[in-house]
């Protein structure tokens, strides 16, 4: 029997930003450790762990050079043991991050490659320029620039579609798809309970063309040969395994490849994450512009895929956040008078949908964006290119400094606000400053202040956690979105064998009313960020700023 994780919530920690012991300014994997007993008490059943393994830290660890060893930054495979089993402990299961559509080029197969040894030469994708003295294609880089890189000695350019420092694996190789499931094995016999695949829909190059109309995307996204690959993965690797979870990263990918990758019975994995909900503000694919968030977009998207995967029984990871995103709550709700009542609606509204909740560190506090005023502060590679980028293109300073605070990645990776002391309890206060600096909102939104207070963001969530798993309707219940085109209701019910739930959610600061509602007679309040919630009076359901109210019915 597959392991039924349909009830379970998964913590993501960026263990860079999580928590510092040894005072050098960067998280540890001994700063996870400490910090269980905080997960356990929130109720997550997993912890996904960001990469932390050997690497130049040119994108956080993305950009890995060896698989099977520990960055020294974080700590020692002593530590990843300890930390496994005090998980475990605690009925907790690690998933482990694996970066395989590129490896640094400090990893020793591409260092081999470029010595010229043509064994390794093939793990990647070295092409000749074109006669005219450009790149073998238009496309872009997702961090900026063309995604070739020269390299003189061959006279030829390998691919990166992110840094330059991150090449592209040749997944058509098949000793590099061997290499793969050797790494996944070796994590599953440590003890790993789950993985999560980087833009793993990326692995399967169409053709080395040029692009007329994008940035090459189409020439491998969810590419040819993608579910092939991943069978094979599933196969020799986890799918031996009932008990491991997985979850793919999938970059632009369409919901059609969706029923595949996390289908009940595709032999793929788990769930999907996908992004097509977190570019309501992007105009198009350019998400380095300010456009406001389109709400209808976001409803449509959303129901469109809640309802779609359900059709096809597949599986959605649901979420507002990771380390590659801005902050919910300064993104889709309000920093300022509403922060508690937005935070705690936009979790309910995720939480009680169909697939499995994904709270990253500092989402369960109401974390916001950064306050940063200067270029200097940011640190994320892809913000400071595209602030170059963005001059390139006539814009002035302070207008790229504007866009890059809006969508900066950095605006997730803020040390996690343990407490109000200098940073946040990050780090020890006599310590080195954090590599990246703390938010000076953490003397009033912080863990230490949040456990001491009932009516917190943090025990809102532990009880949408344990929600979950106290109602069937919300783990195995079906979708049907309503109240579909109000301009600012966010509702839905979902039904499982005579049970209903019903979520209405105002995610706008102004009062509004609700007019079709349907008829709660019968159901009892569950959850909700006001108090004393009203029900609808003649159809019509009154909703405060931000409010959010969950009803539930059982026959
Ligand atoms: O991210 C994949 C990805 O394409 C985006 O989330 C990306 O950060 C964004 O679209 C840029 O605008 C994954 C990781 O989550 C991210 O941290 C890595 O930088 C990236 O892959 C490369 O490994
Ligand atoms: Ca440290």
């Amino acid at each position: 029997m597959k392991k039924d994780f349909r009830k379970s919530t998964v913590y993501q920690i960026y263990p860079k930003s999580f928590r510092d012991t040894n005072k050098d300014g960067l998280g540890d994997l001994r700063g996870v450790i400490e910090k269980l007993d905080y997960i356990k008490e929130l109720g997550a059943d997993y912890i996904w762990l960001t990469p932390f393994f050997v690497s130049p830290q040119n994108d956080n660890g993305y950009d890995v050079a060896d698989y099977y060893r520990i960055d020294p930054a974080y700590g020692t495979m002593e530590d990843v043991e300890e930390l496994i089993g005090e998980s475990a402990k605690r009925g907790i299961g690690l998933m482990f991050d694996m970066v395989f559509n590129h490896v640094s080029t400090s990893h020793e197969w591409f260092q081999k490659a470029m010595e010229g040894d043509p064994y390794y030469k093939d793990f990647f994708f070295f092409r000749k320029g074109r006669a005219d003295g450009t790149p073998p294609t238009n496309w872009e880089s997702k961090f900026g620039g063309n995604a070739w890189e020269y390299v003189e000695k061959f006279d030829e350019y390998y691919l990166h579609l992110f840094d330059v420092s991150q090449a592209d694996l040749n997944w058509d190789n098949e000793n590099v798809r061997r290499e793969i499931q050797k790494i996944v094995k070796f994590w599953m016999e440590k003890g790993v309970k789950g993985f999560r695949f980087d833009v793993i829909n990326l692995i399967s190059k169409r053709a080395f063309e040029d692009d007329d109309c994008g940035d090459g995307r189409k020439y491998y996204t969810d590419g040819p040969n993608i579910h092939r690959y991943l069978k094979e993965l599933h196969d020799t690797t986890f799918g031996t395994d009932a008990e491991i979870i997985t979850v793919g990263e999938m970059s632009s990918t369409s919901i059609e490849n969706c029923y595949q990758y996390a289908g009940h019975d595709t032999g793929e994995l788990s769930m999907v994450f996908s992004f097509h909900h977190l570019k309501v503000d992007f105009m198009g694919n350019e998400k380095w512009v300010l456009v406001p968030a389109d709400f209808q977009k976001l409803k449509d998207i959303i129901f469109e895929w809640q309802t779609k995967m359900e059709q096809h029984n597949a599986w959605n990871a649901v979420f507002w956040c990771n380390h590659d995103q801005p902050r919910v709550v300064s993104r889709f709700g309000d920093e300022g008078r509403y922060w508690k009542e937005s935070a705690k609606m936009l979790g309910t509204v995720i939480h009680c949908l169909r697939g499995t909740p994904y709270v990253y560190q500092g989402e369960e506090l109401g974390m916001t964006d950064t306050d940063f005023t200067e270029i200097s502060q940011f640190r994320d590679v892809e913000s400071l290119n595209h602030y170059q980028i963005l001059q390139d293109k006539g814009l002035s300073p302070s207008d790229a400094l504007r866009i890059v605070q809006v969508h900066s990645r950095d605006n997730g990776r803020t040390p996690m606000q343990w407490d109000a002391s200098l940073y946040a309890g990050f780090t020890d206060k006599d310590g080195v400053a954090p590599w990246i600096g703390v938010n000076g909102n953490h003397t009033r939104i912080n863990a230490a202040a949040q456990l001491e207070d009932e009516d917190s963001v943090f025990r809102y969530y532990q009880r949408l956690i344990a929600l979950r798993k106290e109602l069937d309707v919300i783990a195995f219940g079906s979708i049907e979105p309503l109240a579909v085109k109000h301009p600012s209701v966010f509702a839905y019910r979902r039904s499982y064998k005579g049970e209903e739930l019903l979520v209405a959610a105002n995610f706008y600061g102004k009062d509004c009313e609700w007019k079709t509602a349907p008829d709660t007679a019968g159901y009892r309040q569950v959850i909700g960020n006001y108090k004393d919630s009203s029900t609808p009076e003649n159809g019509v359901w009154k909703l405060r700023p931000y409010e959010v109210s969950v009803w539930f019915k059982s026959n």
